[in-house]
């Protein structure tokens, strides 16, 4: 789109769902791209809406409501609020942050579905769906898992498959289970209106590769599945949760939530602007998390009918289809709107080298790292915004994040702003020197800096997010070497003019970091601003030398980073590894009882407590370790197979339970007399079985 031809930018992120919090899978795939993107365009001035809520329809919710035992009215009350709040404590500056369950949404989703049905678009069709004969319910979307015909993944959906991303019709899983019961599903007839994609193919097609600009993974996408031939889709499910189908005889339906969706950002648009033509306070601003960010003029259709609008979807790399292929579709079937100018869907994050997993709780979430690292929302926003999957799946790690925030915020940025005022409260009283003498380096440095702006500027509008942020931090570390180059805290006791110079220049670049840095760390643009002690400039301020006039006083420095030890670090990294702990024992799947025995079987057993007093390892095995064992009747020699979970060290001074009445046997020519009960779990991990509190050795177990 010729930028000369904008009026306004509309934008738009991926409407979470509300069946947990997010992580920073999503701040980094999502939402920090995207608000990075509106706070720029913000500080140039453009009219922009950055629109967002909550994804309260479909089976996600409806899983998530039978597992917490609850209805999906509290589940989803329970995380919009959680999202929302952690939203906007994290700084993602939504105009709105809506929810599908509000009735703005329902009925704008099923007036466009209405619109569609009177146009004719929709194909009413009886197909067989698979059905859960014991839970009574047809199995659609997340209610049914298989192997996905595309690439081979176990645990694909009967919508989607999240692996390679492909679209999917129930029935075209092999080997299906319904995730409610877990049983192989039946097929029922049932009545579904299906939008014939297929005969949007040609101008879908020509909508794709007008924007041969778009990231390759997402044009490439597009492509492939223009090339693979649109199938029908059903638009329709059998589900009691969600926007009703609003024709005859469709009760018991509700819109496919991939319908609705997407429906959700017009709908957020029109309550803003809802709340807007009202000139009273709105209760629902706030459920909705309405900001008043330029209300005071124009009207939804603006944002989504006129072609002087650009809009811009920020998504994960999974929901690309629906964005690029369905929802325009949708769009070309009603008619009357725009369509999206790009649509720069950030690959995969992983969490230390493995794929993020909210059923398996390996994340980091969100509302967590809020309480656990209170104010250091831009640490994070900062680290994920450096590692960002934009163009291939990335990894975070806690160490990476730590060295990250004390190697470059703290070392690099921190302290290069620390210098500079520090030394103009102690020279100046913290007043801004006059500009004196302008030397042949110092000139250098002023002519270098003013390119930056520009520099940083492409690289926001063309989604390199990444690369901008690193062109930021550039400006930061030309300030460094500026002081260290002039050293200005030796010139002084020569030469206070030219220290003059030197932190003059050195509180411009200061003044322009607040500027480039705001729409990253908008927290840290709000301690500069306070530091230097003024209203904050616009970007086209950047790279200028006359942001801070002579003379204007500054407030006492602050230190903008902490830095991060290593015990705050490790403690996250033993709470993901608890938590795959808590999940292996949660999804252990117990070994089969044996036969019974009777009692005499069990009684001619002689258990006893013991105490291990020595233990080495035996030569030339893995497993074993050759134990000495204090039972209170003797001293004697067991070998036991723990050596891959113990050291010797380890077990000294461990009390256990030991057989002391199993045959003595020769075990690696050792003589092993009894033998020591352990716990195995499902991942064949041990652990002793010892009595909960010190015993006597010998005391008989029974
Ligand atoms: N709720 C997010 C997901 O697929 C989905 C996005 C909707 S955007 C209209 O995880
Ligand atoms: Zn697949």
């Amino acid at each position: 789109m010729d930028n000369s031809k904008i009026k306004r930018y509309t934008v738009t992120a991926a409407l979470p769902y509300t069946n947990g919090p997010v992580h920073i899978g999503h701040l980094a795939g999502v939402y920090l791209p995207a608000d990075t993107y509106v706070r720029y365009l913000r500080s140039n001035h453009r009219d922009v809406k950055f629109i967002c809520g909550s994804d309260e329809n479909g089976v996600p919710i409806t899983l998530k409501a039978k597992k917490e035992g609850t209805t999906p009215q509290a589940v989803v009350d329970k995380y919009h609020k959680i999202i929302g709040d952690s939203f906007k404590e994290f700084g993602v500056s939504f105009d709105i942050y809506h929810r599908t369950s509000s009735p703005m949404h329902h009925q704008t989703a099923s007036d466009f579905f209405e619109t569609l049905y009177e146009k004719g678009v929709f194909t009413e069709e009886i197909t067989e769906q698979y059905y859960d004969e014991s839970a009574k319910t047809f199995l659609a979307d997340r209610y049914i898992t298989g192997t996905c015909p595309k690439c081979g993944f176990e645990n694909a959906y009967g919508d989607q498959c999240e692996n390679c991303g492909s679209t999917l019709n129930a029935t075209d899983l092999i080997n299906p289970k319904s995730t409610l019961s877990g049983e192989p599903p039946v097929r029922k007839e049932t009545k579904n209106w299906f939008l014939p994609l297929e005969q949007y193919e040609e101008r879908l097609r020509a909508y794709i590769e007008s924007h041969k600009e778009w990231k390759p993974n997402v044009y490439g996408q597009c492509q492939s599945w223009l090339n693979a031939g649109l199938q029908p889709r059903a638009m329709t499910r059998d589900l009691d949760w969600g926007v009703r189908v609003p024709v005859k005889d469709a009760e018991g339906k509700v819109l496919y939530v991939w319908f609705d969706a997407p429906i959700g950002y017009i709908s957020a648009t029109k309550e803003l602007f809802e709340y807007a033509r009202l000139d009273v306070w709105n209760p629902k601003a706030e459920e909705y998390y309405i900001t008043e960010n330029g209300m005071e003029k124009g009207s939804w259709e603006e944002y989504w009918k006129d072609d002087a609008t650009k809009l811009v979807h920020f998504i994960g790399k999974d929901n690309i289809v629906f964005h690029c292929i369905i929802f325009p579709a949708m769009l070309m079937a009603h008619g009357g709107y725009i369509l999206a100018d790009n649509v720069p869907a950030n690959e995969f994050l992983n969490l230390e080298g493995q794929k993020i997993s909210t059923s398996k709780n390996w994340a980091v979430w969100l509302n967590e790292y809020l309480v656990e690292f209170k104010d250091k929302q831009d640490v994070l926003r900062y680290v994920l915004t450096a590692t960002a999957p934009e163009t291939k799946d990335n990894d975070f790690t806690w160490k990476d994040f730590q060295a990250r925030n004390n190697n470059e915020l703290v070392a690099v940025f921190g302290n290069f702003v620390n210098r500079v005022v520090v030394l103009t409260h102690k020279y100046f009283g913290g007043k801004v020197p006059m500009l004196m003498e302008v030397t042949e380096q110092d000139q250098q440095v002023i002519d270098e800096l003013a390119l930056f702006p520009g520099k940083i500027s492409a690289s926001i509008e063309n989604y390199r997010f990444r690369e901008a942020l690193t062109e930021v931090m550039n400006v930061a570390r030309l300030g460094n070497k500026y002081l260290a180059d002039t050293e200005p805290w030796k010139v002084i006791k020569t030469d206070e003019d030219r220290v003059r110079t030197i932190l003059n220049i050195g509180l411009q670049i200061i003044a322009t970091l607040e500027i480039l840095i705001e729409p990253f760390l908008p927290f840290t643009a709000d301690k500069l601003m306070k530091m230097l002690n003024y209203g904050g400039h616009q970007w086209e301020d950047a790279g200028k030398m006359n942001l801070l006039v002579r003379g204007h006083q500054l407030n006492e420095p602050v230190l903008l980073f902490e830095k991060i030890e290593d015990a705050e670090v490790q403690a996250q990294i033993d709470k993901l590894n608890q938590s795959k702990i808590d999940n292996t024992l949660a999804n252990a799947v117990a070994a089969p009882a044996k036969e019974n025995i009777d009692f005499d079987q069990f009684s001619a057993m002689d258990i006893r407590v013991a105490t291990i007093i020595a233990a080495e390892k035996v030569e030339k095995t893995k497993k074993l370790l050759k134990l000495t064992l204090d039972t209170g009747l003797d001293q004697r020699t067991v070998v036991s197979g723990i050596a891959e979970f113990f050291t010797p060290e380890q077990v000294i001074g461990q009390q256990v339970s030991v057989l002391v009445n199993l045959a003595p046997r020769e075990i690696k020519g050792i003589l092993s007399q009894g033998m020591i009960l352990m716990s195995e779990n499902s991942d064949g991990k041990l652990t002793f079985v010892a009595p909960v509190q010190n015993h006597v050795n010998g005391s008989v177990i029974r």
